[in-house]
């Protein structure tokens, strides 16, 4: 088997053992890697019931066969387990050097068990797993963790880090990694802390298998050359993600307030143009010449790498036009290891709730230094309200009742990215059928609809581009492992990634394997949901229903007096569910999974549900 090392790396923090295990072809070529092994080992390996943060839940590091090889973009790597915030699967992509230290350590994937005695480092070094004390960074940050690493091991080691969010286990802390990099936001960070693991510190020596090394090394090398020459035409690394605000504003679809509004007249003061005029430093992943971290300094005088959805949730969602105070919630979250983008949705629901007389408190919209000392609460659970900060804004709506849930702005409890749908059905759809909540990754159709279609339209083309990317962005680039960023945003050909995996592999798929690979994982991860929640219906794939609510229309500009209509709206899940072969719930059905090659899983899950 090439392309594949062929080993997981099985470690287990409560009797401090390892072992390396063997993979089957069969199961390389079904699960191909990141996101298709996480799911199916999360699948088989942690029952219904479990809680997320307890030491039968289990973190999953998993990479693919184009992972941390040199071509476009490839130093990704995919963070799983059980989600604490959500209560089913979930996981995140993120930048890292893991990725080419754990393949050249032999694995293609790490699965933590169990939980340690004391905060604990693992540091893998090819044949090499220790359990080191972590107590002299435990309580500290992402940033003094990661020195301390690099001091011991150098900075070129692939480390993965919590800070005290995780430590605290809040439930949207993510892992950070490199410089500017963090992801698992459904709470990968917290089953981390749940561990009492504080850092994973990854060193490999050895040759990654490939088919044709020679072949992969002039391909790889010859791509990275001719994207990096297509970003300095199309000019994206000036702006980087940033450059989304100005038009999000224009065409209204920034949160602004909780996402009451859509557009903002200060919008200007966070945009992209005046990211790039206070850039200080640029910072990008392993094997990617897009570099598209963007360093300021913030309002403290550190330095904090910004992208969109964090200015968008951090900034205009909460009223804050100052790019500096911005920067400074964008260093806290990294700092404490908290999802800039549940953080900033969080609050903003903390702040309307206060604003609509639903309970009392001190914090309003646009008050930057509260949000800081808010976040500081969240991280280390401080008091009720940091408590309950921490638990994201659909347990915080819970708690505060009085009908809050419809303004909490999240999808199976995970926060929506910002894109304010209130008159964007596709993209609201998007959101409802993401595969692990509101995420903006599966498939990112807005532009799309706006530009290529009508925004009132509920027809099944919005249905069925929806599902192309999800297959492309939730399945293939998830699963291969590597960033989606030279695809979308430099017109970088989809077809150049069967190449890739057919050079390492010696295989010799095309995109249709791809597609029937993703819906695999999609149908898996339905199933996995469907056994967590076995009364599940399709009011679960629904968006926040204040993007429902007439009251809440714009007064003015291009969408206003509009809203989503719920029954054009269902119509439209409708259609999503016909196409994919899903029930009305939007479960595969029988014949689907059949189709997929599911039946085993479709039997495991009929313990607990029924399918149709
Ligand atoms: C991703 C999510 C994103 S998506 C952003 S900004 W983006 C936020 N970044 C955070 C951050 O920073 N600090 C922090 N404490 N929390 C943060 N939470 C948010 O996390 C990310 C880039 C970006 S920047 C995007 S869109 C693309 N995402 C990819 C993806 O998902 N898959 C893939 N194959 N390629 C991708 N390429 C791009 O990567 P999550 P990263 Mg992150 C400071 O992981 O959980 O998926 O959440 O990964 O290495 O930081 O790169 O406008
Ligand atoms: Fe990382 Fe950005 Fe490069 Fe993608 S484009 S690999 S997110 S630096």
């Amino acid at each position: 088997m090439y392309g594949w090392t062929g080993c997981l790396l099985r470690v287990n923090l409560s009797a401090k053992t390892w072992k390396r295990e063997s993979f089957s072809e069969d199961f390389a070529h079904k699960w191909v890697g990141g996101r298709g092994f996480a799911a199916k080992i999360l699948f088989d390996e942690v029952p219904p019931g479990t809680d997320p943060l307890g030491p039968d839940n289990k973190l999953i590091v998993a990479l693919g066969p184009i992972a941390g090889i040199p071509a476009p973009n490839t130093g990704k790597a995919v963070v799983a387990a059980k989600s604490p915030l959500t209560g089913f699967y979930g996981d995140g992509n993120l930048g890292t050097r893991v990725s080419e230290h754990l393949r050249k350590s032999g694995y293609d994937a790490l699965i933590v068990e169990g939980k340690a005695d004391r905060p604990t480092m693992l540091y893998i070094e090819d044949d090499k797993v220790e359990f080191l004390s972590a107590e002299e960074v435990w309580g500290r940050g992402t940033y003094a963790t990661n020195d301390w690493i690099y001091a011991k091991y150098g900075a070129g080691v692939g480390v993965l880090n919590i800070g005290q969010g995780g430590e605290n286990m809040a439930r949207y802390a993510v892992i950070r990694s490199l410089e500017g990099r963090a992801g698992g936001r459904p709470g990968m960070g917290a089953v981390m802390g749940s561990k009492l693991l504080k850092a994973i510190v990854v060193k490999g020596s050895r040759p990654i298998p490939q088919a044709d090394p020679q072949a992969m090394r002039a391909l790889g090398a010859g791509d990275l050359k001719k994207v990096g020459q297509l970003d300095k035409q199309t000019g994206w690394s000036i702006q980087s993600t940033n450059g989304v605000l100005a038009w999000c504003n224009e065409v209204a679809g920034l949160p602004v307030r909780n996402f009451r509004k859509t557009r903002h007249a200060d919008a200007w003061r966070i945009d992209g143009e005046r990211l790039n005029d206070a850039r200080i430093a640029t910072y990008g992943c392993p094997n990617c010449t897009m570099r598209c971290g963007i360093t300021i300094h913030d309002h403290e005088g550190r330095e904090s790498e910004l992208d969109y959805e964090n200015i968008g949730l951090l900034g205009a969602n909460l009223e804050i036009f100052d790019l500096a105070q911005v920067g400074s919630l964008n260093y806290l979250c990294d700092e404490y290891g908290l999802d800039t983008m549940s953080a900033g949705c969080t609050l903003s629901f903390y702040a309307d709730a206060i604003d609509r007389g639903v309970v009392s408190g001190d914090f309003k919209f646009g008050d930057a230094e509260r949000a800081k000392e808010l976040l500081r609460l969240a991280a280390h659970r401080e008091g009720p309200i940091g408590n309950l900060l921490a638990d994201g804004s659909l347990r915080m709506a819970r708690a505060f009742g009085h009908g809050s849930e419809a303004y909490a702005m999240q999808v199976k409890g995970l926060e929506v990215a910002a894109y304010n749908c209130k008159f964007i059905p596709g993209q609201a759809l998007a959101f409802g059928v993401a595969a692990i909540g509101a995420h903006h990754r599966e498939a990112w159709i807005i532009t799309f609809e706006l530009k290529h279609t009508t925004r009132e339209s509920y027809g099944p083309e919005k249905a069925a581009k929806v599902i192309e990317l999800q297959r492309i962005r939730g399945g293939m680039f998830e699963f291969m492992v590597a960033c989606r960023f030279p695809w979308i945003e430099l017109g970088w050909g989809l077809d150049n990634y069967p190449k890739y995996f057919n050079t390492a592999t010696g295989l010799n798929w095309t995109l249709d394997d791809m597609w029937r690979t993703a819906d695999r994982i999609y149908s898996l991860i339905k199933l996995n949901y469907l056994r967590e929640f076995p009364n599940a219906d399709r009011r679960g794939d629904y968006p926040p229903a204040v993007w429902f609510d007439p009251a809440n229309a714009d007064t003015d500009g291009p969408i206003a007096g509009q809203v989503l209509e719920a029954d054009k709206y269902d119509g439209l899940l409708q259609h999503y569910y016909d196409q994919r072969g899903y029930d009305n719930r939007g479960i595969p059905t029988k014949v689907t999974l059949e189709k997929l090659g599911l039946s085993q899983e479709a039997a495991e899950v009929e313990k607990f549900a029924k399918l149709t």
